[in-house]
């Protein structure tokens, strides 16, 4: 299938904006759903829908069955040992808090250190921060080099003994780096600290490998990877998920509760504590059926094609900045373009039917690193095109030539 068919299969996708026909290059935000994943869920809701593990009747069975069943695709997804290492979350921020609240706080100590780098999105670096402001631990970075990317001597130099935690992201939402996880992971563990890896960009585009990468967590988002919003999960390594306390208390996760003590269920249970979103995890289910069937290898190689197609038509327009590694990097483009402010570049941009994201893309200390108080970002996914990238290169040059004129 190439990218204009699988473009078809996004209903949403099939609309004009502005008088255009819409041009979505916003999917590091969000991604658009096919037809089957909102199928799955309607399909759920209009049959299935009932709350899990506790009904004897047929709907509480059918949807616990849908469930466990999706939870045990995400476990072959990521190629983990077993499905109970799939916790379900709200989503990556929700799984990286589960880390810092229950895993950082327990493990971290004054004298500790907590590794991370200047490039993490918010939802990776804010937790950290408050686990070492609620223990004493330091807060380390590594630092980056000039073009954004990360060299492992520096990893080897900020990593020490005492290092407790590295948490990392595996591709950066506005420098589209793709970190050498799996090389710090065995920096980490050298050590005696534990990997954390933020896969909210990564897992949406290429095959992960929980194992082959050897961290001990990772997190990510379903609504980036063509499923619901809502819904996420955090993979953890058995045995310190099973020593993990839950941060999340009531329904669901008990096993026995007295007047003054509780105990609680087993994994993954113990952390899922309430009603959970049924019909998202069918949903993100549906999800990585519909990608795997098109094959994660596949749209990597879409991804990197498309992504140096638009480098080489982006920079070919004079005075627009680039930001990131040309070499090595995902499918999106980080930019400024002249001193237009991103904002003004993505509404003229949306007038044409085109939408792209700016801002500080929740990364302020990368804001503060690159010295721009915001960019403009065009990121890709599967469903799209050389043609929508030749719509962006045109309408980014009548912006120039707009504001050009309106300056001049
Ligand atoms: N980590 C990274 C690297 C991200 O890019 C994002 C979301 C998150 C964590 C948080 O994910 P959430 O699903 O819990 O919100 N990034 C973006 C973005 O780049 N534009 O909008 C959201």
């Amino acid at each position: 299938m190439n990218a204009a068919q699988i473009r078809e299969l996004f209903p949403i996708l099939n609309q004009e904006i502005n008088g255009h026909p819409l041009v979505y290059l916003d999917s590091a935000a969000s991604s658009q759903k096919p037809v089957s994943v909102i199928e799955a869920v309607k399909q759920y809701y209009e049959h299935d829908n009932a709350n899990v593990h506790r009904g004897v009747h047929t709907l509480g069975s059918r949807a616990t069955d849908a469930y466990e069943g999706a939870r045990a695709k995400v476990a072959k997804f990521l190629n983990a040992e077993r499905s109970e290492q799939i916790i379900f979350t709200r989503g990556t921020t929700t799984s990286l808090n589960l880390v810092a609240s229950s895993y950082g706080r327990a493990v971290c100590r004054e004298g500790d250190e907590i590794v991370i780098t200047p490039m993490e999105h918010h939802s990776n670096l804010i937790p950290w921060q408050q686990v070492a402001k609620a223990t004493g631990a330091t807060l380390k970075y590594i630092p980056l080099q000039e073009d954004g990317t990360i060299d492992l001597s520096d990893a080897e130099r900020t990593i020490t003994d005492r290092t407790k935690i590295v948490a990392m992201t595996y591709v950066s939402n506005v420098l589209g780096v793709v970190n050498p996880i799996k090389q710090i992971g065995e920096i980490a563990h050298r050590r005696g600290a534990v990997m954390v890896v933020d896969g909210a960009q990564s897992t949406p585009h290429m095959k992960i490998d929980v194992q082959d990468l050897n961290c001990d967590f990772y997190a990510f988002s379903a609504h980036k990877l063509c499923g619901p919003t809502g819904i996420g999960v955090l993979y953890g390594k058995k045995d310190l998920l099973d020593r993990m306390e839950p941060i999340e208390f009531g329904g669901e996760m008990i096993d026995h509760v007295d007047l003054y003590e509780s105990t609680w269920k087993e994994l993954p249970y113990k952390f899922e504590g309430g009603t959970p979103l049924i019909a998202g995890a069918v949903g993100l289910g549906a999800a990585i059926d519909f990608l795997q069937e098109i094959g994660m290898d596949e749209i990597d190689r879409h991804e990197k094609r498309l992504t140096a197609y638009a480098l080489d038509r982006l920079s070919q327009i004079e005075g627009l900045t680039i930001y990131g590694p040309r070499e090595e990097r995902a499918g999106l483009i980080t930019f400024n373009l002249s001193d237009i402010h991103p904002h003004d570049v993505a509404t003229v941009l949306d007038s044409q039917g085109i939408a792209i994201r700016a801002g500080h893309h929740c990364c302020q200390p990368l804001m503060r690193w690159l010295k721009a108080s915001a960019t403009a970002r065009a990121s890709f996914y599967l469903y799209n095109t050389e043609d929508d990238v030749d719509r962006l290169a045109s309408a980014l040059i009548q912006t120039k030539e707009f504001f050009g004129d309106a300056i001049g």
